[in-house]
């Protein structure tokens, strides 16, 4: 099932864009003090945009600007006319605040229902929402759309697993949404409670809100018996919704980019990149009433691709999240990124995507110690494991942690909700 604006000709899609991003700025530029001033002292006045290319004449909106603004400084509407707020936290400070009317909530559970149409749900299909239902966007974003799509939605929001397995069993689920961690999860605790996860009922499982490799992708379905579509999106945009990938491909997220316009650029200078390299992406809603965003900087680091889908959708299609632009580490002068150890890792047989990395300082050195799970079913000797891993890391990204601990199955704390956390910088 897919709308024909999913697969509208180019040329009338960037008209389409460039129409709405006109009306978006004038939005922004008379209802919003901030947008106003950052547009003035760029010398933008909402009548030059002529194409959508003329964006990158527009200023940039940072999660800075949204904790200085907190909480309704970026609004564009009265109080009368907002419907609902979700909120976004990070690790320190305020919050996000977002906001909605009535027309961005059908616009949200358009997109998300959508989403889970490009993941071959159908109406009629039950979907098992096991997204956290409250600020949090996942929970509601779902809900809505699995609505939307005419489906019936099984709200069990996160945790409670072993209950979830039983309703999943009982009311034949046949869609699991949540985080790819919490997939996991799920699996490992039916076979703790002896039952074969790939019997049961569910064949999609439509993850998202944190990275998940390819490799990890393989697990999730491998273990599920199930086919694993990734869902990308964010509070200061619109929740999930932003962009999905199709089953016919599984071959990144085609971005709804009727109603948010994807730009990639250089983290440290904000340029475009050239077509097809890797950089931050930057986001502009075209079609959000209480919150428009002007070019917002994600912190997502990604690719756009601009060839044709099998699937016939012609909106362009993002590439995995490769990781973020402040998840950087810097060990002893190394640029490294979490995602990138875990690409290692998740390539080794013998050992579970399951792994946590501590940074410390001894004196002025930085330490890190990396700690994985063994897999249940390996017969690798540690020794030879060890070697393998380390030589991978040597070989693929020059580096080798100074400690290389394995742990038994279940030796890394899990999370039962929420994101998983696999870094601890205790360097201060
Ligand atoms: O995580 C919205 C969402 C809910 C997306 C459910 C998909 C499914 P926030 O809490 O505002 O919103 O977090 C947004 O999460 O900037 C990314 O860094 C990360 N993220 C979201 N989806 C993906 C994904 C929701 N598919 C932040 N892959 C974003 C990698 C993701 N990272």
């Amino acid at each position: 099932m897919r709308s024909s604006n999913e697969s509208l000709d180019r040329a009338a899609l960037r008209e389409r864009q460039a129409d709405r991003l006109t009306k978006t700025v004038e939005r922004a530029y008379e209802n919003v003090p901030f947008y106003r001033e950052r547009l003035e002292d760029a010398g933008v006045d909402p009548s030059d945009i002529e194409s959508i290319d003329d964006i990158t004449t527009l200023p940039m909106t940072t999660k800075e600007d949204f904790r200085d603004e907190y909480p309704d400084g970026l609004f564009a509407v009265d109080d009368e006319e907002l419907a609902r707020i979700h909120a976004s936290s990070g690790t320190t400070g305020k919050p996000k605040i977002v906001s909605y009317t009535d027309a961005d909530l059908d616009v949200w559970g358009k997109a998300m229902a959508r989403s889970l149409a490009a993941a071959g749900v159908e109406p009629g299909d039950t979907v098992q929402n096991a997204y956290g239902y409250g600020l949090f966007t996942g929970g509601l974003g779902f809900h809505q759309g699995a609505e939307e799509l005419g489906t019936t939605v099984v709200p069990t929001s996160s945790g409670g697993t072993q209950r979830q397995i039983e309703l999943a069993q009982d009311l034949e689920s046949d869609v699991l949404a949540c985080t790819p961690s919490y997939a996991l999860y799920f699996a490992e605790t039916a076979e703790e409670m002896g039952l074969n996860p790939r019997e049961l009922p569910i064949s999609v499982i439509a993850y998202g809100a944190e990275t998940c490799t390819e490799p990890m992708r393989e697990e999730i379905e491998e273990r599920l018996g199930a086919t694993g579509i990734n869902n990308y999106g964010l509070s200061e945009i619109i929740g999930p919704g932003v962009a999905a990938e199709c089953h016919e491909a599984q071959d990144g997220l085609h971005v709804w980019e009727d109603h948010f316009y994807p730009e990639v650029v250089d983290p440290r200078t904000g340029e475009p990149v050239e077509e097809g390299e890797e950089g931050e992406l930057v986001l502009t809603t075209l079609t959000k009433e209480a919150l428009p965003v002007l070019r917002y900087r994600t912190g997502d680091l990604t690719t756009l691709n601009y060839d044709e889908c099998e699937c016939g959708r012609t909106m362009v299609r993002m590439d995995n999240v490769t990781g973020r632009t402040d998840e950087l580490l810097i060990v002893r002068g190394v640029n490294l990124y979490p995602s990138e150890i875990e690409h290692i890792i998740l390539d080794v047989a013998g050992v579970a995507p399951h792994y946590r990395i501590d940074l410390h300082k001894d004196g002025s050195l930085d330490v890190m110690e990396l700690t994985i799970e063994k897999d249940e079913q390996s017969d690798r000797s540690e020794n030879e494991l060890r070697d393998v891993i380390l030589s991978r890391l040597q070989n693929v990204l020059s580096f080798t942690p100074d400690d290389l601990e394995l742990v038994e199955p279940g030796g890394i704390a899990r999370t039962e909700v929420g994101k998983v956390q696999r870094v601890y910088d205790h360097r201060g």
